[in-house]
């Protein structure tokens, strides 16, 4: 307590200048106010400022928008999500589906639709969405409370059993939702419903009130949001309050946690009943351990352990804080865990997490499997998360790189090109998988429902007199700048097929300020930021860059970025060229599982073999030659249209065997067969 009012007193002159700057930039707009903006590092460019059209994205953005949001809508009715709902407005006679955190999923698929009515046009759809939440709000108690298991089935335990219920990462899912709704009506209906909801989470958690995290970090970064979008500062406090918590003993004090209490019960040996089973985990969950990042407190934890997604989720929102409030510690901690996922913990498609623990989370450092990789999509999804708040914490395009990195191979690997099959985990090497048309536990495809609408704005960032381009991707931005400076960012480009960029530049007037182009980690010469991959050579061919058709100098500054700082001018164009030669990665050395073996990439694109171009040949047995001269070829046709990788392997014998190589998401979009990112390699290393 004494803790939190310190820290409360150190910050109020810092809080007094945010609620001026909060008041001064808020205004109403039918109901809707501006965000309150970061205190320190870069602004969101909002994904509804951004219009991808054409391009990579453009296409995916409508096969979200027409097949995965109805499907998923489809599939969660089905299911019973929102049923759940009327039961518990006493509005359905028929049974609760599902378990305690079956909100989330219904949430997630409708910020997903949300977030997508941002880019089309849809009264059918804004009608559904509406009818649903409708049925949501309905459910909602007097004192704000809102998971539908908790009303329907246990309504005296609703906080019982936070580390295994789900209980505000259901809570969280429902903020994340509102605020997406209210950007895009400015109805503050749905948004009231979320500060109802996080005024009773307020009155029953924090300091001098009950002191306890829930078991699935979410409900944090939420609460950021949830703050930017109403200003109200309990919602950031409370945020903060569970980062804290963690490592921290739960209950009616502040006490540190005694770590000898967190002893895991042995797994018993010999057959069990899948009754027995069940109890040791849910035994071993309860014990206070890593797999919640609940074992230390947030600012000691300098090691990347447990649950993927939860990590993911609490790094993100540790990142968030920090941009918004002082938080001391927060930083270096990130720092660590950076450095540790990224060095030693990170598949080379920016996929996290193995089965080593049986907790879909961090393994040991350089434990990489390919096969038994976990890698869900969730997880790949906050680790795009989490990189881009790094991003805007610290304005480097390290950062940025990982985040394009995880979202064209980690995420996207997790939905197929047709936009209605899905995976949960996603190994970099298997005997032949299929995707699931739904998935019961619809954690994954209800994700990539949200992310994919949401990737405009992941492409941009911006500071007083800044605009960043962290993304190539064609299509359409408008920046404000914080000094108030408006300029349209148009982007044509065939990228990431070709690492040409045009760029038109169109200010509201002619005014200064400084365009920072991300140059890419892979066009410099490292698929990376750290020595767990690299090419076969770090020689990267040259990057060209003209401003009005006239050559400019590539100055790549130590923050990543090309900083070009002029008085801009409507109809100013930048054309950026960045060499994409096919590129053979090395895993480090202590990555025993890819020793001996060689990945292909090309631009910030992930390669894999599959059995469907390779026909009779087993891939287990296929070998490259580090020098065969892979070329690249785009086949417009083929899986929606990519770019293939087209050279030679041998394949046990003497001579030579023709080799495809397509991009890593694009796998299982075909008949079923084998796949493998990482393949032998005919001789050593260079
Ligand atoms: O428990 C909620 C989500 O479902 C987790 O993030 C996933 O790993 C899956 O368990
Ligand atoms: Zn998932």
């Amino acid at each position: 307590m004494n803790q939190h009012h310190s820290l409360h007193h150190q910050n109020f002159a810092h809080n007094l200048r945010q609620a001026l700057l909060v008041l001064a930039l808020s205004f109403a707009v039918s109901g809707a106010r501006a965000e309150v903006p970061p205190v320190r590092g870069l602004k969101e460019v909002d994904h509804s400022q951004v219009e991808l059209r054409g391009g990579f994205w453009g296409p995916r953005l409508k096969t979200q928008h027409e097949v995965t949001v109805p499907h998923a809508l489809n599939s969660l009715e089905k299911d019973g999500h929102v049923t759940n709902f009327d039961k518990a407005a006493g509005k359905f006679d028929g049974p609760l589906k599902g378990h305690h955190a079956f909100d989330s999923d219904l949430h997630k698929a409708l910020e997903g639709a949300v977030h997508s009515l941002q880019h089309f046009d849809d009264p059918p759809l804004r009608q559904r969405v509406d009818g649903i939440l409708e049925r949501i709000l309905a459910a909602q108690q007097p004192d704000g409370f809102l998971i539908s298991y908790f009303i329907v089935q246990q309504q005296n335990q609703r906080w019982d059993d936070l580390r295994l219920e789900h209980q505000m990462y259901n809570a969280g899912h429902f903020f994340e939702l509102a605020v997406a709704h209210a950007k895009l009506t400015g109805d503050p209906k749905v948004l009231n419903a979320a500060r109802r909801f996080a005024d009773h989470i307020d009155r029953i958690f924090g300091p001098g009130k009950r002191y306890d995290v829930d078991g699935h970090q979410e409900v944090e970064l939420a609460l950021v949001k949830l703050y930017r979008a109403t200003g109200e500062r309990r919602y950031l406090d409370l945020g903060r309050f569970f980062l804290e918590e963690r490592g921290y003993a739960h209950g009616m004090e502040r006490k540190p946690f005694d770590p000898r209490t967190a002893v895991l019960p042995a797994k018993p040996e010999g057959p069990q009943t899948a009754e027995q089973r069940r109890a040791n985990f849910q035994a071993r969950l309860r014990v206070r351990n890593g797999r919640m990042q609940d074992h230390q407190p947030v600012v000691a934890q300098f090691e990347a352990v447990g649950h993927g997604v939860r990590a993911g989720y609490m790094y993100s929102a540790m990142a968030d804080v920090v941009r918004f409030m002082d938080a001391p510690g927060y930083e270096t901690a990130l720092d660590h865990l950076w450095d540790d996922v990224v060095s030693r913990k990170m598949y080379l498609t920016g996929g996290i997490g193995t089965g080593q623990y049986d907790d879909e989370g961090f393994g040991d450092p350089y434990l990489l499997p390919n096969e038994s990789a976990y890698c869900e999509s969730c997880a790949a999804i906050a680790h795009v998360l989490w990189q881009h708040r790094m991003c805007l914490l610290k304005g480097q395009a390290r950062y940025a790189d990982l985040m394009e990195l995880a979202l064209y191979n980690g995420v996207l690997a997790g939905i197929s090109i047709s936009g209605d099959r899905f995976f949960y985990e996603n190994p970099l090497a298997s005997g032949g998988g299929r995707r699931s048309s739904w998935i019961g536990l619809a954690c994954c495809p209800s994700n990539l429902a949200r992310i994919i609408p949401q990737i405009g704005g992941l492409a941009y960032a911006c500071g007083q007199q800044l605009a960043y381009v962290n993304l190539y991707a064609a299509g359409e931005a408008s920046i404000k700048m914080g000094n108030g400076a408006q300029a349209k960012l148009t982007q044509q480009t065939d990228y990431p097929w070709d690492g040409r960029v045009r760029l038109t530049v169109t200010p509201e007037q002619a005014s200064e300020f400084t365009l920072c182009l991300r140059i890419p980690g892979w066009a410099l010469g490292h698929p990376v930021p750290s020595n767990l991959y690299r090419f076969g050579s770090q020689k990267a061919p040259p990057i060209a860059l003209k401003i009005n058709g006239r050559e400019a100098g590539v100055p790549v500054q130590d923050d990543g970025y090309v900083h070009l700082q002029r008085t801009w001018q409507a109809g100013d164009v930048v054309e950026l060229e960045l060499p994409m030669p096919v590129q053979p990665v090395y895993a480090h050395e202590k990555v025993l599982e890819d020793k001996g073996k060689v990945a292909l990439m090309r631009g910030p694109i992930v390669y894999c073999l599959e059995a469907a171009d390779h026909p009779g040949v087993d891939l287990s047995r296929l070998a490259l030659a580090p020098k065969l001269g892979f070329r690249a070829e785009h086949r417009a046709g083929l899986l929606g249209g990519l770019t293939v990788l087209q050279g030679n392997g041998f394949a046990g014998g003497e001579s030579q065997i023709p080799v495809i190589a397509i991009p890593y998401y694009a796998w299982a979009n075909r008949e079923k067969g084998a796949m493998r990112v990482w393949i032998s390699e005919a001789s050593a290393n260079p």
